[in-house]
């Protein structure tokens, strides 16, 4: 396989969408090795206990220690190389950006640990950085109950960009955030008809000119962008009476 996917969580169920769709169809050819565990595998009291109070007192729990380090002991095989990728979904971390996604998706291995709660003991991700790179990664300025749904978004992010799981790439190169569109929004778009409920699609596109085509899609991309994400949008030309040239 392109890629070896292992995800810990405390609900496996809520997983399932990955066996549908595009990821479904990549773990079933082949591209895709996906594992989903149960942490609750490597607890061994009765009530299969994965989370305590904190140290230092604050409101909720903690997942416990021992059961992530037997979880990665398990499966990150002794002395890997490359050292697999440990993906710790959590509001503390890095963004996840496309970059992060074409990060990801260059790699042999990667593990996602979900937490729930208020969190993994920090001991875990301190031990397993002796033998993975450690990536604590959020998937925007929100909350979420625990990492499930953030390692669904990475997952399809990341999978989408491994060869032959897109039918035709240039889907890929096309795209909103794309490396080639220097990182614009995507601008509208149409099909037929040409003309709906007194709506109609913009003359330019049905010219034929591609030249135009390229231009009038462009000024779309950085309208939209300086209107939904002006950070992302390039800074305007300065002086020498440079200005409004693009
Ligand atoms: Cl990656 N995990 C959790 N639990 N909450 C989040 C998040 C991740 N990103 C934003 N909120």
């Amino acid at each position: 396989p392109a890629l070896r996917a292992d995800v810990v969580t405390i609900f496996p169920d809520y997983l399932a969408p990955l066996r549908l769709s595009l990821i479904g169809r990549a773990a079933r050819t082949g591209i895709l090795d996906l594992a989903v565990h149960d942490l609750r595998t490597w607890t061994h009291d009765r009530h299969r206990t994965v989370d305590d109070t904190p140290y230092g007192g604050g409101a909720g729990m903690v997942m416990k220690p021992e059961p992530w380090g037997e979880a990665l002991d398990a499966l990150v095989p002794a002395g890997a190389d490359p050292r697999p990728r440990l993906v710790v979904p959590t509001p503390s971390g890095r963004p996840f950006t496309q970059a992060v996604a074409v990060e990801l998706a260059a790699e042999p291995h990667l593990v996602f640990a979900c937490g729930r709660y208020e969190g993994i003991d920090s001991r875990v991700a301190a031990d397993a950085a002796t033998r993975m790179r450690v990536d604590e990664v959020s998937i925007g300025d929100y909350v979420l109950n625990g990492g499930e749904v953030a390692v669904l978004v990475m997952l399809e992010a990341v999978v989408r960009l491994l060869p032959g799981v897109v039918g035709n790439p240039a889907s890929l190169t096309e795209e909103s955030h794309a490396a080639e569109h220097d990182g614009l929004l995507e601008g509208p778009v149409f099909t037929k008809p040409t003309s709906w409920r007194g709506l109609d699609v913009p003359p330019v596109l049905l010219s034929g000119d591609h030249g135009a085509i390229a231009r009038w899609r462009r000024e779309q991309a950085l309208e939209r962008t300086r209107r939904v994400r002006p950070e992302l949008a390039p800074a305007p030309l300065e002086g020498r009476g440079l200005e409004g040239l693009t």
